[in-house]
């Protein structure tokens, strides 16, 4: 030991002596596989702070508990990795003070810290503290330390407390059993289900350190499209493998269930919630996942939803449905009731057909019930208003469930941070009950994951930051995009202030360039059939009406947009009044949401004084605009960055580009095949006809 101190003296003496001359080192390859954890050395001064001295790491907390140990050694692997030194781990806090040497301990039943995961840092003269009531609070403080370090944060100013804002945050996987991701755009499942539970891969001991670090402790692990055969004894025997694996990181494991499970596996003649033998029959279901893994989450159920089974199959609510699984699970776990729902043969306007189902069963779901609603009253549109059914259940636990996976943002293709999109939902009021963060807050947040098997996770290198900032969101709703996308850049990517600044730049405006060319002024679902890539706003002829493009921008030679005021749909009903009568007049309606609520003329004047051709066309081009910037932006960058992700990066931003075009010129072309309108003075004609545009197929893109 006394050896591996004076190596370690040396070895400070040593760094803080290159920390002075602070040379920069070429900046190596990378892969991407490192996330936001990769604990890059700091540079220049704070690099020779941390590692001026030795470090000891000590606590006293039990050692042995599978959680402190895990705090224990993300905390030696991020400190070794910041400071290039070997960290001195003592069983025990020193009484002695020690000299000329960074202490950090970890205390994990600190009686005046809260519960649920509460920690806070404290910090002087080289010792810092991590404190908490309970050992996930030790995890997450550890995580909280590691963050700020790798920020650059001097160790001395690091003082900090927190709390998460919601009980439950979790991530919802589309991973189906074969390894196929429905919506998936970064190669194939993470879940290797066909050799589990013999076989657990490292990734899935990386994929929870992830997640823990972000404050995430809930995943779905399967698709809300679900296969009966997942409740099977053979697949419980692999949540087994796989909760058991998680649980130092704080996760718990929930199911997707399929609703007609009883008739698809059980051998009964029907799945109606209110049969004695199907509740029997879910009862024992729950009671064998509960023998192998105690702490089973629950169950997530989409039904009577898109062709899925549910309780409105035997003529009953969605009530009687989740009422009977909440009973089955008991106060055991959680039973997450999907408002995702609407119904071909329902004539309403799709956007008000999951308040016209829930609302009026306000009060009757169980304690043990959550209901997820997606953000908006579509689906994961590039912009939606709230969901109306925010602020319209007060006397039922809702969740928010977001997607991370860019089904309708240009897949891994196109960079689009979306946390400005989950904080402008989240921080829009509801009327009385507040904000929607305000309602989802003592309940939690979904979030549809994005990650898959290639090497970076995601699919690209810029879609973890979506990973991160689901989770960020989810501890503290408070939280701005552009904090999130710094301290994701500065750990993911570079500390350089420069550079962080024109990354974080690139960030903040890629969602909305994303919303100028693909979807603006309110527009929505104009993506392609079937794999919902790239544009095709022509579509009319599908079956089912709510599948139509067509159905949703309603153009003619009049003008475009939805009615959806007491004239048309009146969706608009659904909100709080003070809401509903802002939205309700074409001149005050914020013009991102003009045309998802209105039908307006295509040579209506707006308040800039153009025409809405005009200012659409406007919009198209601004988004073209802001993508070409975000690539001279990154082209910049390419001293600061390492080559391989450099070279990734510059890539899709060049995929980016041409498809921005592309979304423009399409849709251009469309409307005027419609309006029988040149472009606006200036504008640039399409660069190909719509003909061209429509003829395109590409019936293989991922994801599907
Ligand atoms: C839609 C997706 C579909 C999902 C559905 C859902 O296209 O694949 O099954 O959402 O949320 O956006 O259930």
């Amino acid at each position: 030991m006394r050896g591996k101190r004076l190596v370690n003296w040396l070895a400070a003496l040593f760094a803080s002596v290159l920390g002075c001359i602070a040379l920069a080192a070429p900046a190596k390859a990378e892969d991407g596989y490192g996330l936001w954890l990769r604990y890059a050395p700091p540079e220049g001064e704070a690099k020779a702070e941390l590692s001026r001295h030795p470090i000891v790491l000590a606590t006293n907390s039990q050692q042995d508990n599978p959680t402190i140990a895990v705090a224990m050694a993300e905390l030696e692997r991020g400190l070794e990795s910041l400071s290039g030194l070997d960290v001195d781990r003592r069983a025990s806090v020193p009484t002695s003070s020690l000299s000329d040497v960074t202490l950090i301990s970890l205390q994990c039943d600190h009686p005046q810290i809260a519960g649920g995961g509460a920690f806070s840092l404290n910090s002087s003269s080289s010792k810092v503290s991590i404190l908490a009531s309970e050992p996930i609070g030790c995890l997450y403080g550890a995580f909280a330390l590691l963050r700020s370090l790798s920020e650059g944060e001097p160790l001395d100013s690091i003082a900090y407390s927190s709390a998460p804002a919601m009980p439950l945050r979790m991530l919802n996987h589309w991973d189906n059993p074969d390894g196929h991701v429905e919506r998936g755009y970064a190669g194939r499942s993470i879940f290797d289900w066909w050799h589990l539970p013999e076989r657990l891969d490292q990734r899935m001991i990386d994929y929870a350190r992830a997640n823990a670090s972000i404050g995430i402790n809930g995943v779905v692990v399967n698709n809300v499209n679900a296969r009966a055969f997942m409740l099977e004894q053979r697949y419980i025997a692999k949540y087994k493998r796989l909760a058991d694996a998680w649980r130092p990181f704080g996760i718990r494991l929930y199911v997707s269930a399929r609703f007609s499970a009883p008739q698809d596996i059980g051998g009964l003649n029907t799945s109606d919630p209110l049969d004695p033998a199907v509740r029997a029959w879910w009862k024992a279901k729950a009671d064998e996942f509960y023998r192998a893994v105690p702490d089973f989450g629950g169950f997530l159920v989409k039904a009577n939803s898109e062709g899925q089974p549910g309780p409105q199959d035997f003529g009953r609510t969605h009530a009687d449905g989740a009422n009977m699984l909440a009973e089955a699970v008991g106060n055991r776990g959680t039973v997450i009731w999907r408002a995702f729902v609407y119904s071909e043969e329902d004539e309403t306007d799709r956007a008000k057909q999951a308040y016209a189902e829930f609302v009026p069963l306000d009060g009757q779901f169980a304690d043990n019930v959550i209901i997820q609603v997606k953000n908006g009253p579509i689906d994961f549109q590039p912009r939606e208003p709230y969901h109306p059914m925010f602020g319209a259940m007060p006397n039922t636990n809702l969740m928010l469930e977001a997607q991370i996976t860019k089904e309708y943002l240009g897949f891994a293709s196109h960079l689009a941070f979306l946390a400005p999109m989950w904080e402008e939902v989240l921080d829009e009021q509801t009327g009385r009950a507040g904000t929607v963060a305000e309602v989802v807050s003592p309940v939690g947040m979904a979030g549809v994951a994005n990650t898959g098997s290639d090497r970076n996770w995601t699919g690209s290198h810029f879609d973890q930051a979506n990973w991160y900032a689901f989770g960020r969101l989810a501890w503290d709703p408070d939280l701005s995009s552009e904090h999130i996308a710094r301290e994701w850049a500065s750990q993911t990517f570079t500390r350089d202030p420069q550079a962080n600044d024109a990354i974080v730049a690139m960030m903040m405006r890629s969602r909305e360039a994303v919303v100028s060319y693909m979807t603006p002024l309110g527009l929505a679902h104009l993506m392609d059939t079937g794999h919902h890539y790239g544009p095709a706003p022509w579509v009319c002829d599908l079956a089912r009406p709510e599948w139509n493009p067509c159905y949703y921008h309603r153009a003619d030679a009049e003008g475009i947009g939805f009615d959806r005021t007491v004239h048309g749909s009146d969706a608009l009903s659904q909100y709080p009044d003070e809401i509903a009568e802002r939205w309700d007049d074409p001149a005050t309606i914020d013009p991102r949401f003009l045309l998802w609520f209105h039908h307006v003329a295509w040579d209506a004047k707006l308040s800039s004084g153009e025409t809405l051709w005009e200012a659409l066309v406007a919009e198209y081009d601004r988004g073209v605009e802001e993508v070409d910037a975000m690539a001279r932006q990154w082209a910049e960058l390419s001293d600061a960055i390492d080559p391989q992700r450099f070279r990734a990066v510059s890539e899709s931003l060049e995929i980016q580009c041409k498809e921005a075009r592309w979304w423009r010129d399409a849709s251009i072309a469309y409307w005027q095949s419609i309006n029988g309108l040149p472009v606006p003075n200036g504008a640039r004609q399409p660069a190909e006809t719509i003909e061209a545009y429509q003829s395109r197929s590409f019936p293989e893109a991922p994801g599907q």
